[in-house]
């Protein structure tokens, strides 16, 4: 009985350690890879548009304020930022890095939410899907140089999950509180 007591709370503590929450300042990158809509799909099942492909439009919050609060979460969605757009393109490769720094205060996620619509030149824009990328924080590098990038994985999507994806990779890592903020919030092309 004993024995199976300890078994019990060196599991309980692996559990506890997982849900750790890190410090800051620290830094969340994610690198969004490619957006695959190849059905050429909005949220309501048709298509965006009858003789071309999806324009895209792009805009997204890192949301490291409240990651698991239901959409959109801690940010209004007038004042999210562009992150991408590519007309007549269902498959677009996106490779752009969104990051945002934690100054103060400790953290245990960060939820990459994104918003993609269709452009159309004569009514309004047509919702696509909504994705939440969520990002654990934990095994944080001590700096950019040692920090790596995680294996591929798919932003959850909200309307058809099924028939649209989006992958991305992400890295977290320390930085100084001097760093911390520059570059803001918001999409960086990758150099
Ligand atoms: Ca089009
Ligand atoms: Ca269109």
């Amino acid at each position: 009985m004993a024995y199976s007591f300890r078994i019990f709370l060196l599991i309980f503590g692996l559990f506890l350690s997982g849900c750790e929450a890190v410090e800051g300042p620290l830094r969340v990158e994610l690198d969004l890879r490619r957006l695959n809509n190849s059905y050429a799909l909005l949220q309501n099942g048709q298509q965006c548009d009858l003789t071309s492909a999806c324009d895209m439009r792009i805009k997204g919050y890192l949301d490291t304020d409240s990651p698991l609060d239901a959409w959109p979460g801690s940010k209004p969605l007038a004042t999210w930022t562009k992150v991408f757009e590519k007309d007549n393109d269902n498959i677009p490769i996106i490779n752009k890095i969104v990051s945002r720094d934690v100054c103060r205060g400790d953290i245990t996620r960060a939820n990459l939410r994104l918003l993609v619509v269709d452009v159309d030149s004569l009514t309004k824009n047509d919702l696509i899907e909504q994705f939440e990328c969520m990002v654990p924080v934990e095994n944080v590098a001590s700096g950019m140089a040692r920090a790596t990038w995680s294996t591929e994985r798919a932003c959850d999507a909200t309307f058809n999950p099924a028939r649209i994806r989006l992958n991305f990779r992400y890295r977290v890592f320390h930085i100084t509180l001097d760093e911390c903020g520059r570059p803001p919030a918001g999409a960086t092309a990758k150099t």
